[in-house]
């Protein structure tokens, strides 16, 4: 094989730079010759897993599925992004034990939520503030931030640095790891 493949699962509000950040890392790793897949809440959402909702079950069964398809994916020898809300730590913690150890990163996307709602990219804190979008992650559905990570990219760093810089602090721990 000619690389090992890992999760990398970014973890973080709507409009704190998922999908920004795995695109980042997605085209520094092409790059540099690797082979990699993003899995990508919002578009699998129109897909695989167009079944469910935003209902905490069906949250849960999004992140379930998603995590045993990366892991699939990882075992093939990729480079597999994740970039879903995960609100969970159980959803979370139960995707990092389908992998052997160290195979799992974890980065968490620090940005608080009055950054990620002046942000609103796509109208929908505003939504939901009105009351249009029931069980909205961080209004009224909860965020539950990771107690102990691989990696923390806080505001500072999502907003002042490009997505590429950002991306480099990925880049790094990979390279420190033995996956690059
Ligand atoms: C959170 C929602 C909701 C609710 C629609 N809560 O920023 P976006 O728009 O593009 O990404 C969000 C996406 C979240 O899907 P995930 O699969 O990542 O969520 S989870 O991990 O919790 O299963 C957001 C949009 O869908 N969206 N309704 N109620 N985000």
């Amino acid at each position: 094989l000619q690389q090992k493949g890992c999760v990398i699962w970014l973890t973080g509000l709507s409009g704190s730079g998922k999908s920004t950040l795995a695109c980042a890392l997605s085209r520094s790793l092409h790059s540099k010759g690797k082979l990699t897949f993003i899995l990508d809440g919002d578009n699998i959402r129109h897909g695989l897993n167009r079944d469910l909702s935003f209902r905490a079950e069906d949250r849960s069964e999004n992140i379930r599925r998603i995590g045993e398809v990366a892991k699939l994916m990882a075992d093939a020898g990729v480079i597999c992004i994740t970039s879903l809300i995960s609100p969970y730590r159980k959803d979370r913690d139960a995707c990092r034990a389908l992998l052997a150890e160290g195979d799992f990163i974890e980065v968490f996307i620090d940005v608080p939520l009055d950054v990620c709602e002046a942000r609103d990219p796509k109208g929908l804190y505003k939504l939901a503030r009105a009351g249009k979008i029931k069980g909205f992650t961080g209004i009224d559905d909860p965020y539950e931030p990771p107690y102990s990570c691989e990696i923390v990219l806080q505001q500072k760093e999502s907003e002042c640095m490009s997505p590429s810089d950002t991306a480099e602090i990925v880049i790094s721990y990979l390279e420190k790891n033995g996956y690059l």
